[in-house]
């Protein structure tokens, strides 16, 4: 009897030695083979405590145990992203930044080109007149029309331009506002962000056509409402100018493209952002 009870003593005992140099690593455990060598297998089973943790596949685990567990089991990489569940983040596709497009632009522009014709008909005056009284009335003194003055001068006629180019009453208004930037970019030959009478009369001018601007990247042209993406955020190109989401890209957003892609050089950091940002903008400032 007793020489029954020997052997699984010292059988467990020689487990726990030959395991007792063994480290098999988070959410894994050390046993002992058929012939007693020592093996790491995937936890069997995790503590219930809970310590909610966000993997790096966007799962959440009740606890780092699981998450290990979880990672040795489907034998793929997880790390932890960060305490707690994860949240919901926007993904790279469906942020884009609000831009006005050379249509956009140029359909306000048509608009208020019709609405100065039909005030020109009905009066009997001319487009010149027309134009000089409107530059006087929104100016406020210094001879030059800013955005804020223009934006005035548009809702002097909103019935006449009937401007909606979407459902939401803001972005509606941020549009027109960044249309309005679009069309002073127009015809502000000398780049102050205001038209002189001179400038105003042009972008009001049918006849008057300036050359088309385009957007460059590292030698390569792209057409108004081409997109490229850059970490997590999306540039969009928009009459000459390239428009980007401002997205913080955390470390949490790279580790998971790595992840997911396996290509390191797809990381940026926030400085590499900005530089790229502003390697974007000068280059499009200098392209012509
Ligand atoms: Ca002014
Ligand atoms: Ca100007």
């Amino acid at each position: 009897m007793v020489c029954v009870f020997v052997p699984v003593c010292c059988l467990w005992s020689e487990d726990q030695s030959v395991c007792s140099r063994t480290f098999c690593g988070a959410g894994r455990q050390c046993v002992s083979t058929d012939r007693g060598e020592p093996a790491c297998r995937c936890s069997q089973q995790c503590g219930v405590s809970e310590h909610w943790v966000c993997g790096s596949n966007s799962k959440s685990y009740r606890n780092h145990c699981e998450l290990h567990r979880d990672a040795c089991i489907t034998q793929t990489k997880i790390h932890v992203q960060h305490r707690g569940h994860c949240l919901e983040k926007p993904t790279r596709t469906d942020v884009s930044p609000i831009v006005c497009f050379m249509s956009d632009r140029d359909w306000l522009r048509e608009q208020v080109i019709q609405w100065v014709q039909n005030e020109v008909e009905s009066n009997a005056s001319s487009a010149h007149v027309v134009l000089e009284t409107y530059f006087q009335t929104y100016d406020n003194g210094d001879s030059q029309l800013d955005s804020r003055e223009f934006l005035s001068f548009l809702k002097h006629n909103e019935t006449a331009l009937n401007l909606t180019y979407s459902e939401t009453l803001e972005i509606n208004l941020l549009l027109r506002s960044l249309c309005v930037d679009a069309l002073i970019e127009l015809s502000d030959e000398n780049a102050d962000w205001k038209l002189s009478l001179p400038e105003f009369m042009s972008c009001l001018t049918p006849s008057y056509h300036p050359p088309e601007k385009k957007c460059a990247l590292e030698d390569e042209v792209f057409e108004d409402g081409a997109e490229i993406h850059v970490a997590c955020n999306k540039c969009v190109c928009a009459c000459g100018n390239w428009v980007c989401t401002a997205l913080t890209c955390t470390g949490e957003f790279q580790r998971e493209e790595d992840v997911k892609e396996g290509a390191a050089e797809d990381e940026m950091t926030e400085e590499e952002w900005s530089r790229t940002v502003a390697e974007l903008t000068k280059l499009q400032d200098t392209f012509t």
